[in-house]
């Protein structure tokens, strides 16, 4: 089970904050954000929501696999602005509830699609089924293997953060986050 981990420990990336990671069981939502974190902990099956630092969440699987679990999964978003939903590159399922997107309208999705490394990856596939379930595009593609994919996100998610008035000197970063999207 991945505990919490120490809220005391440094975090590399202090502008790395505040988006919850969902998708189906094994999807590689803990080795993303492991490796978004750059931690050196173990990948180990989550079996709670883990809170990371700067309100960096991981969640299990279940919270999408299991209606009896989609409240929780709703309160654990909640106060959370971006959900990072992963579609698993070797994947035909859509692992979101019906609807989850309309519950909070105000929330950012941003489409990931995750084990592009695999044989059997179908990276048009999976953007295709997320673009047909209403997320919207740019979707960046990772594999947490080679580490495709894995710093252009980071820029992005630490991009959001940035107040909208200094967006004009933070270019570079924006351009940086369009490495490893995939325009569909
Ligand atoms: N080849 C490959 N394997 C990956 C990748 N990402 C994760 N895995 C492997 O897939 C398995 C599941 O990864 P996890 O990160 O635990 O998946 P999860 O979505 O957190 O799963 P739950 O905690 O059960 O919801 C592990 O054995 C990982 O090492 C990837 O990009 N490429
Ligand atoms: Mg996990």
């Amino acid at each position: 089970m991945s505990g919490n981990p120490d809220v005391n420990r440094k975090a590399l990336y202090p502008d790395l904050a505040d988006f919850v990671l969902v998708g189906d069981v094994g999807s590689g939502k803990t080795a993303l954000t492991l490796a978004l974190l750059e931690s050196s902990d173990q990948v180990l099956k989550t079996q709670a929501v883990v809170f990371h630092p700067s309100h960096v969440v991981d969640t299990p699987g279940e919270f999408t696999s299991r209606p009896a679990y989609y409240g929780a999964l709703l309160s654990t978003i909640a106060e959370i602005s971006t959900v990072v939903y992963l579609q698993p590159a070797n994947s035909r399922a859509f692992a979101l509830p019906p609807g989850l997107l309309h519950v909070y309208p105000d929330k950012r999705v941003i489409g990931v699609v995750s084990k592009t490394d695999l044989p059997d990856a179908d990276t048009e596939s999976a953007c295709r089924i997320m673009a047909d379930h209403n997320i919207s595009p740019p979707y960046f593609l990772t594999s947490t293997a080679t580490g495709e994919g894995v710093a252009a996100l980071r820029s992005f998610l630490i991009s959001l953060q940035t107040p909208d008035a200094s967006m004009g000197a933070c270019e570079e970063r924006a351009e940086q986050a369009t490495v490893g999207e995939n325009e569909y």
